[in-house]
């Protein structure tokens, strides 16, 4: 039996090998299990109890179901995406590596690309009539470019950070990293609004990326798999969108390739999501609000 690490093709032969021992389905052999084992094994029966934990009014958790998928740049640290037809809108983030760009769907192809000044972390972006919107980190200015050729257009400033960044028909929505979502008026960045995002009557966190889908406010939460649908009036989430399948946390090459991209082309119905350095974008159903 203890063979069987050997056997096994995993490199993290350490971990494996305590797995396997646990594994043994012998009543002797779990006394010899050790604490470390227990520990493990609470571990995982804890997180298999987390979606029960949001309980006490917590919305309910619907699958996103994979129907389509594209190409994704694997050097893309997305923050930022929007689909409209055929054609992306990607904001990426990191100092000296922030780009804007619009590219094909289906090829990855770049059609235009702009690249920020160096002092600047790039975020969120939005389209807005004929322009496109891009956060930034920690710069406090909204930069906004032409459409369709991506020129410059000009600045929007704001307090605090810029995380993730939506469009209504009428307003934008702005995160912070924080529980509170912005409403601003798209001509001036003026607060029109705050709203506090609540599951149950826990706040909500680490509200990332964002996208206007259907009257609801869709946002993922950094660090985690799972997106929030949110009722924009109240700042209650009605559903957790769990994505947790879709490009398993376990293929990723660095934790910080999380699940950072939403879309939804308004035209077709259809909704997308990717994530920084992801290798594709993803056509997903999500069950609507009952
Ligand atoms: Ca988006």
């Amino acid at each position: 039996m203890r063979r069987m690490a050997s056997r096994s093709n995993n490199p993290n032969g350490g971990k494996q090998h305590v797995i396997q021992e646990g594994d043994a389905g012998r009543v002797g052999a779990v006394w010899h299990l050790g604490r470390s084992v227990v520990v493990v094994l609470l571990t995982i029966m804890i997180a298999a109890c987390k979606p029960a934990a949001l309980g006490n009014g917590a919305a309910p958790v619907v699958r996103a179901k994979v129907v389509a998928d594209y190409p994704h740049d694997r050097d893309a640290f997305c923050q930022g995406l929007a689909i409209e037809g055929a054609t992306v809108y990607e904001g990426t983030g990191q100092y000296d590596r922030s780009f804007l760009r619009r590219y094909d769907l289906s090829t990855g192809k770049i059609e235009v690309q702009m690249k920020l000044a160096p002092q600047y972390f790039g975020e969120g972006i939005a389209l807005f009539g004929d322009r496109v919107y891009q956060l930034t980190w920690k710069s406090r200015v909204c930069f906004l470019y032409d459409k369709q050729t991506l020129q410059y257009q000009g600045t929007l400033r704001y307090s605090g950070e810029g995380w993730g960044l939506a469009a209504a028909a009428d307003r934008l929505y702005l995160s912070d990293g924080t529980s509170t979502i912005r409403v601003l008026d798209p001509d001036t960045f003026r607060v029109l609004d705050r709203i506090r995002v609540r599951d149950g009557r826990r706040f909500v966190d680490k509200l990332n990326e964002l996208e206007f889908i259907d009257g609801y406010l869709w946002a993922n939460v950094w660090y985690e798999d799972r997106i929030a649908r949110i009722d924009p009036q109240t700042g209650q989430v009605v559903t957790w969108i769990d994505c947790g399948h879709i490009y398993p946390a376990v293929q990723r090459p660095s934790r910080e390739h999380v699940l950072n991209g939403i879309a939804y082309d308004s035209a077709s119905g259809r909704v997308y999501i990717t994530g920084k350095n992801w290798p594709r974008i993803y056509e997903v159903e999500v069950p609507p609000v009952r």
